[in-house]
């Protein structure tokens, strides 16, 4: 049984009779020492509202959230409150609002709780320790601060815990990889770079059953656990890694969703015209020009199914280990992600993809079973429910809301605070239905609706119709971070034109999808179109001087594509051979295109971008070496 107020037992005796034997009967139903609920925390990594409680993607399988969500309150409306792993990490652990912090985004600082070194976090007990401060045995398993499968840091604080598995400074135990040739052949059939090195933002299924996966290794630990005699009551964090990229997980859950029936996320074309541009379209570039989108919707999909197992696992040992009655369950992701949508992957955006969140609570004796909670929720309010829920004082540096009255009453219960994003500069409020985005570099401000706009395509945030709502949110940003917003009516940032109808306009805004397009359909008349994103991908610094170009063995014509890079160099080919030769651009789809003859002791200057590679032949057309242009002019001798 759990109590969330510390009201006495009420006995009024009326005679002794009857005290007796009310107190016989209280002997015999009460437990030896006070009770506390054990906890079981469930941090997911990168999961997005793909799942079935939130209606995300409609293909996606997650059975054992489903389930989940029948157990206790699914908060429909819960959101991040930073949209990086680090950020939300330290902001869920330390219950301090990462605005107030400044800890906004990732690090990679190698090992130890290098968010220790923030002043306002030095000496603040952190959720682990507050239970363990409260006669509680707190244990780690997995990826609970930032760490990654290919990053040998940590930010784990191991004083913190009780005990951590695998270690406290290695969380997540070792991931099989796929087998080479697969990955070998998946990167020969892309061209252009590939977002992140090592094909860590690939989609391919290990040659493992779960059992190899780190994951299954995290929740072994955590049932078993669960499942040990213990005087005190349980904390338990797991940290369960998918689906956080590379989306590498057992060929079952790939099956699970066959290619051609995969269905891409609802999107617009032109989303970012009304908006800031988050710096990573580069991404979508790459995707697109090799048709790789379904396959990453595949790959997702096929880790959150794979999560959702492990989930189940977690689940059915609570079950099992009989503890389930007197043992909360929190589940949360630490934030959402992208999947093309705004031509952006993965997080670091305050619009909804990125902060919207699985989020449940399952508190015996207190929430109903599936129950529905639509009020907007933030990640900085585990702490403090999870706090009040264990009849404990909440510490004084937290920030969110105790959660608690929602639990009880999910619709009516009391609600004060929006739930608040925040990515380095840009910070999101959402509200019950609204979602106010502002950028104080750029000032350029958001406001959606999302009675009718879910995907938040439509900006009204420059129409006088909502400047009153504008207001109330720029009021709420202003209250709860110490962000200046703009005050009065909207006006738009330089680059961007008002529009009759009073939305926004970027200038000089043109889709990815267009350009691939574009491009690709250059290319397929057999024109040479070394273009591909040139119109919208962000520009690169050209270094200055002359760069002699290593040469790349000619047998690698057939493998090499150009693409990627769009940064306009010029290559000079000097011909210092006794014979004629021949200069071909590889083209996109790594065909040869042919540009210039050069006659022996002349030289050719040609106009190209980097990233594009170039091929010097003999007049027979015999291959003699490639060539790859930098960010750089570059100098080719031919010998
Ligand atoms: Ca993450
Ligand atoms: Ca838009």
């Amino acid at each position: 049984m759990l109590k969330t107020s510390n009201k006495k037992f009420p006995i009024k005796p009326r005679t002794t009779v009857a005290f007796g034997f009310f107190a016989i009967l209280f002997i015999l139903d009460a437990p030896a020492k006070p009770q506390k609920p054990n906890v079981l925390f469930i941090a997911i990594d990168d999961m997005n509202d793909w799942i079935g409680p939130l209606g995300g993607h409609p293909q996606a399988i997650t059975p054992n959230l489903n389930r989940l969500a029948k157990m206790g309150v699914t908060f429909r409306n819960a959101h991040t409150a930073s949209p990086a792993c680090h950020s939300s990490r330290v902001a869920v652990m330390t219950g301090v609002r990462p605005s107030t912090s400044g800890i906004t985004a990732n690090v990679f600082k190698g090992t130890g709780p290098n968010w220790r070194k923030n002043p306002k976090l030095t000496n603040v007990v952190t959720l682990s320790q507050h239970f363990r401060n409260h006669g509680y045995t707190a244990m780690g398993g997995g990826k609970i601060y930032h760490s990654l499968q290919w990053w040998n840091g940590s930010e784990n604080d191991p004083d913190t815990w009780d005990s951590y598995f695998p270690e406290p400074h290695k969380p997540i135990p070792f991931q099989v990889r796929p087998p080479t040739k697969d990955v070998q052949a998946h990167e020969a059939s892309c061209f252009g770079r590939r977002p992140l090195g090592n094909h860590l933002f690939g989609w391919l299924p290990v040659a493992e059953d779960d059992p190899g996966m780190s994951d299954y290794k995290v929740v072994e630990w955590a049932l078993s656990e669960m499942k040990k005699k213990r005087d005190k009551p349980f904390f338990i964090a797991a940290g369960i890694f998918r689906p956080h990229i590379p989306w590498e997980v057992p060929a079952k859950y790939f099956d699970m969703y066959p290619l051609d029936k995969v269905q891409l996320p609802a999107h617009q074309e032109d989303d970012l015209a009304d908006t800031w541009d988050h710096g990573r379209r580069s991404w979508h570039q790459w995707v697109a020009q090799n048709d790789q989108w379904k396959q990453a919707v595949r790959g997702y999909l096929a880790s959150i199914t794979f999560a959702d197992a492990m989930v189940g696992r977690l689940l059915d040992g609570l079950q099992q280990s009989g503890r389930a009655k007197d043992t909360i369950i929190v589940l949360w992701s630490d934030h959402g992600m992208h999947i093309g949508e705004k031509e952006n992957w993965e997080k670091f955006t305050c619009w909804e993809e990125s902060t919207r969140i699985p989020m449940f609570v399952v508190a015996p004796g207190i929430t109903k079973a599936g129950s529905i909670c639509d009020r907007p929720v933030s990640t900085l309010d585990i702490y403090p429910t999870l706090a009040a829920l264990a009849n404990t004082e909440l510490p004084e540096q937290l920030e969110g809301e105790s959660l608690v009255a929602l639990l009880k009453n999910p619709k009516a219960g009391k609600r004060v605070q929006p739930a608040i994003s925040s990515y380095r500069r840009i910070h999101g409020v959402r509200t019950d239905h609204w979602r106010y985005v502002f950028d104080p570099g750029s000032k350029i401000e958001e406001l959606y609706d999302h009675r009718k706009d879910q995907g938040e395509h439509d900006n009204l945030a420059y129409m006088p119709e909502h400047q009153a709502i504008l207001e109330l949110h720029r009021s709420l940003l202003r209250k709860y971070t110490p962000v200046k917003t703009p005050e009065g009516k909207a006006t738009p940032p330089k680059s961007f034109e008002r529009l009759p109808n009073n939305r926004i306009r970027r200038t000089n805004y043109f889709p990815m999808a267009k350009a691939v397009a574009e491009a690709k359909a250059a290319n397929k008349r057999g024109e040479p179109a070394p273009i591909l994103g040139r119109k919208t991908a962000p520009t690169a610094s050209k270094k200055p001087g002359v760069k002699k170009l290593a040469v790349i063995d000619p047998d690698r014509e057939g493998k090499v594509r150009s693409g990627g890079n769009v940064l306009e160099v010029h290559l000079t080919f000097r011909n210092q051979s006794k014979a004629k030769a021949l200069i071909y651009w590889i083209n996109t789809s790594g065909d040869r295109v042919q540009y210039n003859e050069i006659n022996p002791g002349e030289k050719v200057r040609q106009r190209t971008y980097s990233g594009h590679y170039w091929l010097v032949t003999d007049r027979d057309k015999k291959a003699l070496g490639i060539y790859k242009a930098e960010n750089q002019d570059g100098l080719v001798h031919i010998r």
